[in-house]
């Protein structure tokens, strides 16, 4: 899979041993990745600003797969970056988070125990905390292509950050995510619909947010409603999360990966899926071409049909099943 371009050798916390990305020759390696826009990884040492130092190593094997062992966390988040750039150039041609070549940079060790992980867009780099006593860092997969995802969102339909619009960003944000952890194929972090599965960030080991009934974490919508834009962009995402999973795997139980998934629809009548990798596509092309900053509900129902009909032809199966998924969220009829 990797070519042997990916040298270096790293102890991940969350994806096992991965080969990614290294430049630089012994003693003096450094977490620059050739091949994937130059993209850097630095150890911020819990400070909060600039760019810290870049990672270093004298024999290209890095970390130790404990949050204990800086590198660690550095590992995962190049590999993150690394996968995220592989999965948008690979799947949708697009070439970086800009789609112009250029390699974004990852900073981890940011802050105190600081339980986030953030995107942005004026600095064009992502940030990771360490989690909860410093002891879980938020550099999972999913995480990662989460928020590098953001900067996609940004560079294309430029979803605002509020109302029903923010929570399209944030469900556009948790479904590449999700895609970039499949499209990885690791079988230490497998892929799920899931978000944040892997970094404790409850204290109880559960996830952060669930695709195939979002009101599993308390707070977030399964279902279109007219106050749906008034809640936190993290739930109202939960509307486009869950037309994301029955669009992949249509409606009712099933297992994948050894997790099992329940998704309702909204009027009970069940919707057939017509796989990840069509829904991918579909959402990308209703992202990239047809969704902009103040695109609502209503709106990205019409972008995915419009993507749909490109992609699958007007009235085909396809396209159909988009709109009666789009029902089955409480989206138009
Ligand atoms: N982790 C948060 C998110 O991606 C941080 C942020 O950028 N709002 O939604
Ligand atoms: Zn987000
Ligand atoms: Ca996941």
């Amino acid at each position: 899979q990797y070519q042997g371009i990916e040298k270096g050798v790293g102890n991940s916390e969350y994806s096992g041993k991965v080969n990614f990305g290294t430049s630089g020759s012994a003693p003096n390696f450094t977490m620059t990745d050739p091949t994937r826009g130059n993209h850097k990884t630095y150890d911020l040492k819990h400070g909060s600003s600039g760019t810290g130092s870049l990672f270093t190593d004298a024999d290209d094997t890095w970390g130790d797969g404990t949050p204990q062992n800086a590198q660690t966390a550095g590992v995962d988040a190049a590999y993150g970056a690394q996968e995220t750039w592989d999965y948008y150039k690979n799947v949708h041609g697009r070439s970086g988070i800009r789609g112009d070549g250029v390699g974004a940079y990852s900073r981890v060790h940011y802050g105190d125990s600081y339980v986030n992980a953030f995107w942005d867009d004026s600095c064009f780099c992502m940030t990771y905390g360490d989690g909860s006593g410093n002891n879980d860092p938020l550099t999972s997969l999913d995480v990662a292509g989460h928020e590098m995802s953001h900067g996609v969102t940004a560079a294309t339909a430029g979803l605002e950050y509020s109302g029903e619009s923010g929570g399209l960003n944030e469900a556009t944000s948790d479904i590449f995510g999700t895609s970039v952890e499949f499209y990885a194929n690791n079988p230490a972090d497998p892929g799920d619909y899931l978000i944040g599965e892997k970094i404790n960030i409850n204290g109880d080991g559960t996830p952060l947010r669930y695709m195939d009934k979002p009101s599993k974490d308390g707070s977030s919508a399964d279902y279109w409603s007219s106050d749906v834009g008034n809640k936190d962009v993290h739930y109202s995402s939960g509307v486009a999360n869950h037309f994301f999973y029955l669009l992949s795997e249509g409606s009712g139980a099933k297992d994948i990966n050894g997790v099992h998934y329940d998704s309702p629809t909204y009027d009970g009548l069940p919707v057939p899926g017509i796989g990840r990798a069509n829904a991918e596509q579909v959402w990308f092309k209703a992202l990239s071409q047809y969704m902009n900053a103040n695109t609502d509900y209503a709106g990205a129902r019409t972008a995915t049909l419009q993507a749909a009909a490109d992609l699958f032809g007007q009235g085909s199966a396809s396209y159909n099943t988009v709109a009666n998924t789009w029902a089955a969220v409480n989206v138009g009829s």
